[in-house]
């Protein structure tokens, strides 16, 4: 039987658990009542003046009564839990259907591609698609891998101090370096450091001694190259038709094989698109505009490279990342793709979160 103080605690505890609006405040409950100078505490310590033949019942009393204020604490701490979080999600909304904002001033998304890393981008989708990888290397390269491995003789233009940034010193082979003049240095490599079948691409960051509107002193080209077995003229065609076609989304754009001349390729081929002169629109205008140079490999680069020519063909091209941009979307300059130029580079960046894929048309 609960004596009337126990009863009074019970109904003090009561009141002011259901008092409690929140977790501290029954928190303070809680100290209040079975902390160390609790009330309860109290009740339970003053039990040894209690006479002897009470004491057992006072006891048991006590300890009933603490684990009703116990349940009771936990009752009202799991209501109070409940309700903090139903006024969370009152008050915090989350719409997971809503778009992304990509230039939403100060979100981290604000930040844009550049047109050129947009083109690389896209190139590798193209060319991925036909089973090509791309490839790095370094920007400083040694001569034999710029000039010599590809049938650059030592008189040629190209080789000129005034074409070419040639750095202070030699490598480890005693090879002069030079600031690479093309990326073919990359086709070098792959085919030395690797057996056939290979398809690769080569963009990035190339160097020549000019510049006026429509030369800077870097710029950047992207090569390509496939060897294997039985590789013709015909693979070359179709390949680069292909690869403009998707690059400029015109199906039927126009594509002209011209025979050229270069050092490391026998055929070469100067490949042009139609385009309207006067308008500057590409497609069917019935004007013809040079877009890149191609070729089958010259036999002497693929023995400089330590592959029979007798077994082995293949094709290779490049072009100029900046030149196929500007044609693409209608530039006029090409100096601003390196001003940093916030207001150009606002009105020509491509959608961080829409990258260059073959799915939606590049
Ligand atoms: C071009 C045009 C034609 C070319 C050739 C090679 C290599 F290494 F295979 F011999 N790489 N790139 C090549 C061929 C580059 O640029 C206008």
């Amino acid at each position: 039987m609960m004596t009337d103080d126990l009863a009074a605690l019970r109904q003090e505890a009561e009141a002011a658990l259901a008092g409690a609006q929140d977790l501290r405040a029954l928190d303070a409950v809680r100290v209040a009542v079975l902390g160390k100078s609790g009330s309860l505490s109290g009740l339970l310590k003053g039990l040894g003046a209690v006479p002897a033949d009470q004491r057992k019942e006072r006891g048991a009393a006590l300890n009933r009564l603490k684990g009703e204020v116990e349940a009771l604490l936990e009752t009202r701490k799991a209501a109070l839990e409940a309700a903090a979080l139903e006024a969370r999600l009152k008050a915090e909304r989350l719409d997971v259907s809503l778009p992304p904002r990509p230039f939403a001033p100060g979100t981290a998304a604000e930040g844009g591609i550049h047109p050129i890393s947009r083109t690389i981008e896209e190139l590798t989708a193209i060319f991925g698609s036909m089973g090509f990888r791309v490839v790095e290397g370094p920007d400083i390269e040694g001569d034999w891998y710029n000039f010599g491995a590809l049938n650059i003789p030592d008189h040629h233009p190209a080789r000129q101090d005034h074409d070419t940034f040639y750095m202070p010193g030699t490598d480890a082979a005693g090879q002069r370096l030079v600031l690479r003049t093309q990326t073919s240095p990359l086709q070098i490599r792959t085919m030395l450091g690797e057996q056939p079948p290979i398809r690769i691409i080569a963009p990035g960051r190339t160097y020549r001694a000019d510049h006026d509107a429509t030369h800077s002193p870097m710029f950047h080209q992207v090569e390509g190259l496939v060897i294997d077995r039985g590789i013709t003229l015909g693979h070359l065609k179709g390949c680069l038709t292909d690869f403009l076609r998707a690059f400029f989304g015109i199906s039927d754009l126009p594509v002209r094989f011209r025979s050229s001349y270069f050092p490391f390729t026998e055929p070469s081929m100067e490949v042009d698109i139609g385009w309207n002169k006067k308008t500057g629109e590409l497609g069917g205008g019935g004007d013809w505009l040079e877009i890149l140079g191609s070729g089958m490999v010259h036999p002497k680069v693929l023995a400089n490279c330590g592959l029979d020519p007798r077994e082995w063909q293949g094709f290779a091209f490049g072009m100029g990342i900046e030149r196929i941009t500007m044609l693409k979307h209608g530039m006029p300059d090409l100096r601003p793709f390196y001003e940093s130029d916030l207001r150009w580079l606002r009105h020509w960046a491509a959608d961080p979160l829409a990258p260059a894929s073959l799915h939606e048309g590049i």
